[in-house]
């Protein structure tokens, strides 16, 4: 049974992702767009979409053309959303690659997406190098200029003519961000202008966002939420969005400070900091009015504790919030409302733990997985979506995409929730293999592939555990040695830590004779959680 958004059905406007994000921003050129948070740097309305139609012209007068792929490896800057919207506008496809990875995870996704120019900053450019070695890409462009390359200058050039490009948005790909969806290893998410206009459109009901307000972007825009909750909703608004290019928390308690900022999205570990750092108390944060915590489940004390802490007593003050979605739902299913913005006939407050209600033109159903039918009220089920947030499949592979999105257009989340009376979510478990590390992904048939690639290694299987102190999960490995190997622990770990981002970093090894699988060969992960 479909359990319906209680928001009437939102309006998706026919219209690009520049088209619609920068519509706000015309009536107000001055007002501030894009703000560094460090440098203090300001792009405003105005500059940003006069940028933006530079970008695209210079990157078709490289050649560039509708539907090819544009690779971005950069931290999150007031730069990087005049070049996301710049390739958009292009009718290009932007592939945001982690700040983290190691050059074969950069190779991989070059390869995979077939990126014909990778775009990133000179402190990047070593790792970047080595990956087009590997993937070779067309042009490296680094914005803040490196010998033997175009610059940001390059893209902002005066003397391309402006170009119109037809885009088609319900079909047309605007990004393609990588994950590895509820088994596998990463693959393209190939997500349209339709899809991210309507994500920002259906939050609007429940998030009520102004033009006088101010976002602090320090999750990364290479990240789905980063991208649309953050740079994306903030922007379309006419509010402003300040950058920060990676967390540091006095950094990040200090920007809200001086920047006034009203709004911040964070994953839980920046909200334990704000819970329970001794040093948040030196900072007046008063003009904050919302915390939402995404990407990884939230405590229900931590949550009570930030927004009591942070409230220091005023009753109006800041409220601590959360949201759900995943990469492939462009991101977002479900918030929890800005007061004022329950849905109609709403009793009461969404309590703390909730992921709040399912936002507009969003179906839900909740599947029990023993039956494969409906759970019965007030049950537990694996989460199933619909609605026009779905991706439009992963690139390159309908296997994939058939066994993630079914013929009905529903999409398997391989997460468990329950729903309540008023309807009500909260996500109580995951099923599939995913772990999640501070909120990014970390797919355990990744590092498994990593870890046999090891000449002493004959067969390994990777799950996370969970972690006492931080509430999060740890990737642990069971590994096989080969024949005659006495490979250690530490050995192990260290040469993983050479071959993966620092959030992929297996914490355990644990040596047995055989991997458990099934008779189709299917790692039994199962069997590993319960040793
Ligand atoms: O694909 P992904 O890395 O995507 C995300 C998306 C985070 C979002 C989305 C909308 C929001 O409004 C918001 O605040 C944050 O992380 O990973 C998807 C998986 O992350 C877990 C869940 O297992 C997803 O399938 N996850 C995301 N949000 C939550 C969560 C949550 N609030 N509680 C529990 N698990």
């Amino acid at each position: 049974m479909a359990l319906a958004s209680p928001y009437p059905d939102v309006e998706i406007p026919n219209l690009s992702v520049p088209e619609f994000v920068l519509a706000a921003g015309k009536e107000r050129p001055d007002a501030p767009a894009l703000i560094d948070g460090l440098k203090g740097d300001v792009i405003t309305h105005g500059q940003l979409a006069a940028y933006v139609d530079r970008v695209a012209a210079n990157l078709h007068a490289r050649g560039l053309r509708k539907g090819d792929v544009v690779a971005v490896f950069c931290p999150n800057t007031p730069w990087f959303p005049v070049v996301f919207h710049g390739i958009a506008a292009a009718g290009c496809v932007m592939s945001p690659i982690n700040s983290l990875y190691t050059p074969d995870e950069i190779a991989f996704q070059l390869k995979d997406s077939g990126a014909k120019i990778l775009i990133t900053i000179s402190l990047f450019l070593d790792r970047a190098a080595a990956a087009a070695e590997k993937s070779p890409v067309d042009e490296i462009v680094v914005l803040d200029g490196a010998e033997g390359h175009a610059n940001l200058f390059d893209l902002l050039g005066a003397d391309a003519p402006s170009v119109q490009v037809d885009i088609d948005p319900a079909n047309d790909l605007v990004t393609l961000p990588y994950s590895s969806g509820t088994t596998g290893l990463p693959k393209g998410v190939m997500l349209t202008h339709r899809n991210l206009v309507a994500n920002v459109a259906q939050c609007r009901p429940l998030i009520s966002l102004g033009e006088d307000e101010r976002i602090i972007a320090v999750l990364p825009f290479f990240h789905i939420y980063g991208l649309t909750v953050l740079m994306n909703q903030g922007l379309a608004w006419g509010g402003a969005v300040v950058t920060l290019p990676r967390f540091d928390l006095e950094d990040f308690l200090r920007t809200i400070q001086d920047h006034k900022i009203t709004r911040a999205f964070v994953a839980p570990p920046i909200l334990l900091a704000m819970a329970k750092h001794p040093v948040v108390d030196k900072y007046d944060l008063s003009s904050l009015t919302s915390i939402l915590s995404g990407a990884a489940p939230l405590d229900e004390q931590l949550a009570l504790a930030a927004q009591s802490r942070l409230r220091k007593g005023a009753e109006d003050g800041v409220t601590v919030g959360q949201g759900y979605g995943m990469t492939e739902l462009s991101p977002v299913s479900h918030t929890t409302p800005d007061p004022g913005c329950e849905p109609p006939g709403a009793q009461t407050d969404v309590p703390k733990g909730s992921v709040g209600y399912a936002i507009p033109n969003t179906e839900c159903r909740l599947i029990d997985p023993g039956t494969g039918e409906d759970a019965a009220p007030g049950a537990s089920g694996e989460l199933w979506i619909r609605g026009p947030q779905v991706m439009k499949g992963y690139l390159n592979n309908a296997e994939a995409t058939a066994n993630t999105v079914d013929s009905d257009g529903w999409l398997h989340t391989g997460d468990v929730a329950i729903v309540d009376d008023e309807g009500r979510y909260t996500v109580v478990d995951r099923v599939k293999e995913l772990i999640k590390y501070k909120g990014y992904q970390v797919a355990p048939a990744e590092l498994e592939a990593v870890l046999i690639g090891h000449p002493e290694i004959a067969d390994a299987a990777v799950i996370g555990v969970p972690d006492k102190e931080s509430g999060e999960e740890l990737p642990k490995a069971f590994v096989v040695r080969a024949a005659g190997s006495e490979l250690s622990e530490e050995a192990v770990m260290e040469y993983m830590a050479g071959k993966v981002a620092p959030h992929k970093k297996v914490r355990f090894v644990e040596f047995i004779d055989a991997v458990p699988k099934s008779a189709a060969g299917k790692i039994l992960r199962k069997d590993l959680k319960a040793r």
